[in-house]
C-alpha cells in the first residue's frame, strides 16, 4: 500500500500516539510539564518519525484528524498528572494557516476537563510568517481561553526577533542546536546568555531544549535558564512510563 493509505489506516487504528519527554524546572529539579511527541509505531520497536509522517498527513488531508486525535489523547493522559504537571503540545507551521484551529484545539481541552492553564502549545518561528493574520487570530484565541504559547525551536528561523515584538509569547524554548557544546563554545555561552537576558527582561520563562549532559546541564542552571529538556533529563516515554515518572512528583 501507499505510504498514504497505511496513514490513513494507521489513524483509523490508533496506533500515532503521543509519547512524553520531561520538561524539568531547573531550580526545584521538578518535572514541571510533558512535550507531547507524536509516535507511529508501525511494528514491534519500529517507529516512523513525525519529521516524516507529520507533513505527509497535511499533504493528505489528513492533519486535521489526526491532530485532533493526539490532542485529544494526550488531555485525557494529562488530566491524570499531578496539577503542577502542564502538556506541551506541538503545531506545524502549516496548521497555523487554518482558521479553525484554534476553536478545535479549545473544543478538545474542553471536553477533556484539563485546564486551559496546564495546556501550552508550541509554535515555530516560520508558523507565523506565513499567514500573520490567521496566525495571530489563532493564538489571541488560544491565550484569551488562558491557554500558553511557547516559541519553539528559538533562534532558528529568521526572524525571531520581530516575532517578540509582534506576538506575544508565555515561553521560549532555545533550540537545541545552541546547546551542544562544540569549537564555538564561547559564542555559545554568549549568545545562549543573551537570550536567557531577553527572557528575563521581557518576562518569558526560557527553556532549553536537547541537554545531553551534565556538564550542558549545569552550565545552563548557572546562567539562570529556567526550564531544561533533553536526553540526560530524560527520554520521550510512552503514556504509562509517563505516568509512573509522576508519582515520584505528586
Ligand atoms: O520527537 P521527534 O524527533 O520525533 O520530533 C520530530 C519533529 O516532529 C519535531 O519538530 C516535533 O516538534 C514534531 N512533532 C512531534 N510530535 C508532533 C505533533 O503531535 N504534531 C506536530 N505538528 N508536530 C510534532
Ligand atoms: O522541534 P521540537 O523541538 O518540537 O522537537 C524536539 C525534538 O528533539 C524531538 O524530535 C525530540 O525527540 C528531540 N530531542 C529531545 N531531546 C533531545 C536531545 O537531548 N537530543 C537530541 N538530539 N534530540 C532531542
Ligand atoms: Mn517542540
Ligand atoms: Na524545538
Amino acid at each position: 500500500a501507499t505510504m498514504e493509505t497505511e496513514l490513513r489506516r494507521a489513524i483509523r487504528a490508533r496506533s500515532i500516539v503521543p509519547h512524553y519527554q520531561p520538561l524539568i524546572d531547573l531550580r526545584s529539579n521538578e518535572i514541571v510539564a510533558f512535550e507531547a511527541l507524536a509516535r507511529w509505531q508501525t511494528s514491534p520497536g519500529q517507529y516512523v518519525s513525525p519529521a516524516e509522517f507529520i507533513p505527509l498527513a497535511e499533504e493528505a488531508g489528513l492533519i486535521v484528524e489526526l491532530t485532533d486525535q493526539l490532542l485529544r489523547q494526550a488531555c485525557a493522559d494529562a488530566v491524570r498528572w499531578p496539577e503542577s504537571i502542564s502538556l506541551s503540545f506541538n503545531i506545524s507551521p502549516t496548521q497555523l494557516s487554518d482558521p479553525l484551529l484554534g476553536l478545535r484545539i479549545i473544543r478538545a481541552l474542553n471536553e477533556s476537563g484539563l485546564s486551559p492553564r496546564r495546556l501550552e502549545v508550541e509554535v515555530t518561528e516560520s508558523a507565523l510568517i506565513n499567514d500573520t493574520k490567521t496566525a495571530r487570530r489563532i493564538l489571541d484565541d488560544l491565550t484569551a481561553a488562558g491557554i500558553r504559547i511557547a516559541l519553539d525551536d528559538f533562534g532558528t528561523g529568521y526572524s525571531s526577533l520581530s516575532q517578540l515584538t509582534h506576538f506575544h509569547f508565555d515561553k521560549i524554548k532555545i533550540d537545541r542546536s545552541f546547546i551542544r557544546s562544540g569549537d564555538d563554545s564561547e559564542r555559545q555561552d554568549k549568545v545562549v546568555r543573551a537570550i536567557i537576558a531577553l527572557g528575563l527582561g521581557l518576562g518569558i520563562k526560557i527553556t532549553a531544549e536537547g541537554i545531553e549532559s551534565e556538564s550542558q546541564l549545569r552550565w545552563l542552571a548557572d546562567l539562570g535558564c529556567d526550564i531544561g529538556q533533553g536526553y540526560f533529563l530524560g527520554y520521550p516515554a510512552d503514556a504509562r512510563q509517563a505516568a509512573a515518572l509522576c508519582l515520584h512528583e505528586a
